[in-house]
């Protein structure tokens, strides 16, 4: 599954260059029945099952260990989840100070309240809406976050124009051809005139903003 968004394009460059190195494990592997089971019949009863407590605290301790033999210590550990933090830029721009980071992808049902309690240090939500796992949105989080590492970008200054950054929405952009079937590109972005670009970029992000998502102008005042 992680396999996609892992080995392709700018974030395959990313793990070439060694900008990042991403270690999928599978909790099944933390296991130690015949039939490698993770999750069980909630206490109490109702729908669903919940993860295990026992194979989730092996792997991040097996990890942890393993990182600790290199002297990597105090690892934050993340459970992906839609009662967490809901990921934001500013949150992504947070999780760059780490050097490491142990993701679980828990499963929409649930994991043991013992693994929040005990073992993780961040919850985190990609939105208000529901998966059936972590692991797509285990992928967005570290997508969002490994994309602001330098050595990333080609052109790290594509980050600070960027929806998102500054509480607005980008502005429209343009390339050639100056006209395309009788749609001219605005004269004033071919004028030249840098600051006069500069302003009109910084208002047409005001009045996207204000169109799309009233809600961050509201949160900037
Ligand atoms: Cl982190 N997990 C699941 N299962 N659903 C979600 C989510 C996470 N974030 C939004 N929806």
């Amino acid at each position: 599954m992680f396999n996609g968004p892992f080995n392709c394009g700018l974030f395959q460059k990313a793990v070439d260059k060694g900008v990042v190195k991403v270690d999928v494990r599978n909790i099944r592997d933390y296991t130690h029945d015949k039939h490698h089971t993770t999750d069980d019949a909630p206490y109490g009863g109702g729908a669903g099952m919940v993860m295990k407590p026992e194979p989730i605290f092996e792997a991040v301790e097996t990890i942890k260990a393993e990182l600790a033999q290199k002297e990597i210590t105090d690892v934050p550990v993340i459970l992906m989840t839609p009662q967490g933090q809901l990921l934001t830029q500013a949150i992504a721009q947070e999780f760059t100070q780490y050097n490491n980071m142990i993701i679980i992808c828990g499963q929409y049902e649930g994991v043991d309240e013992r693994v929040r309690e005990h073992l993780v240090t961040h919850e985190i939500s990609i939105g208000d809406y529901v998966l059936s796992g972590g692991e797509l949105a285990a992928m967005v989080v570290v997508n969002t976050i490994v994309r602001l590492l330098p050595g990333f970008l080609g052109s790290p200054e594509s980050l600070i124009s960027e929806s998102h950054t500054d509480g607005l929405l980008e502005y429209p952009q343009y390339t050639r051809p100056p006209e395309f079937r009788n749609w001219a590109v605005p004269e004033v972005l071919l004028s030249g005139n840098h600051a006069q670009i500069a302003k009109w970029r910084k208002n047409q992000s005001i009045i996207r903003t204000t169109q799309r998502r009233p809600d961050m102008i509201e949160r900037e005042s």
